[in-house]
């Protein structure tokens, strides 16, 4: 049996980079869960992973995915009774964002945190596209950035135009590995390439990139940098929905409400209407920010919203 890590993950095969360096296509056999719910990839890259030579050379099969530090995991796009492994034993994410082209989806930013709370992994917010800001666009990225910093989140701008903070985004990545991961066409891929010229991965040139159609990375895939970085990169994710969260799994993940609401007059306190919340009370005296109160209210109701249809799609 040999050790290494995987690289790529394409849901079907995944490449796994052997401790000699060499790079095998591996498979796995038999069904694999996660807390009692399928995954569409029961291995991510990050993973360490036990592999056994197949007879055609450069092929192997995983037999065993070995402890995970952490892992970050989301609600199958395509299948909404299946997890998806976006990676595995990260030092860090990357939430790479837009202000315009796309535009900012409100509430993106807290449903991707909502990923990497439960390990505590932490987060640098990236704005990117700084060249096509404006006026408007710097005041929306100045008030983000100092909610964003006050909750302990590394944000900055940068632009693969004018190569803004590419320095300081370089030293942030330095001997860590971490998931690059954010809607299409934000540039994920394109700003992986500018800070590390070496590399070649696909991106969209298209001018008027909307978003809306195909992505452009296909598959999570772990690149090494020069500056001794490991960089994965992901396919744009359109939409995050959290069926197999429940709403105190919501309160415990929006780390300022959490901290706050110690202070409730009630335990079970879900922070909508009842007396003696102290977060209602920080939501109004300004401590919360609305914009995170609102999320929180809006991703408690679709929760609660889908739980009742689970328990009525019977009748
Ligand atoms: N003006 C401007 N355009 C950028 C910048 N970064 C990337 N782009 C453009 O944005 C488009 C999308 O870039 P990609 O790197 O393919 O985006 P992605 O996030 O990897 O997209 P997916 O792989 O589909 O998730 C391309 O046309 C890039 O040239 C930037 O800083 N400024
Ligand atoms: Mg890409
Ligand atoms: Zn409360």
């Amino acid at each position: 049996m040999l050790n290494g890590v995987v690289i790529k993950s394409t849901g079907s095969w995944y490449q796994v980079r052997l401790e000699d360096n060499r790079e095998w296509k591996c498979r796995i056999t038999g069904k694999h869960k996660l807390f009692g719910w399928q995954l569409t990839n029961p291995v991510a890259v990050g993973d360490y992973v036990q592999v056994e030579p197949e007879i055609s050379a450069g092929q192997g099969v995983i037999k065993r995915i070995l402890p995970r530090k952490n892992y970050i995991v989301r609600q199958s796009p395509r299948q909404k009774h299946q997890l998806h492994l976006l990676a595995a034993n990260v030092d860090q994410a990357c939430l790479i964002t837009t202000i315009i082209q796309p535009n900012l989806k409100q509430g993106f930013i807290d449903r991707f945190l909502l990923m990497t709370e439960p390990y505590n992994i932490p987060v640098i917010i990236v704005f990117n596209k700084s060249d096509l800001f404006g006026p408007v666009e710097t005041e929306i990225y100045e008030e983000l950035k100092a909610l964003y910093t006050s909750l302990s989140y590394i944000v900055l701008k940068t632009s693969t135009v004018s190569k803004e903070n590419f320095e300081e985004l370089k030293s942030l990545l330095n001997n860590k590995t971490t998931l690059v991961s954010g809607q299409s066409g934000v540039g994920k891929s394109s700003l992986i390439m500018g800070i590390e010229p070496t590399l070649t991965l696909s991106t969209d040139t298209i001018s008027d990139h909307s978003g809306k159609g195909q992505h452009t990375t296909t598959f999570a895939e772990m690149h090494q940098t020069s500056f001794n970085a490991n960089i994965i990169d992901t396919p744009g994710i359109k939409t995050l929905s959290f069926n197999h969260l429940e709403p105190t799994d919501i309160a415990h993940n929006f780390r300022e409400i959490f901290e706050v609401s110690t202070a409730c007059r009630y335990a079970d306190c879900k922070h909508i209407n009842e007396p003696g919340c102290a977060v209602k009370q920080a939501v109004e005296s300004g401590t919360i920010h609305h914009l995170r109160y609102q999320n929180y209210l809006q991703l408690l109701d679709e929760i609660n919203d889908q739980n009742y249809w689970e328990r009525h799609k019977d009748y």
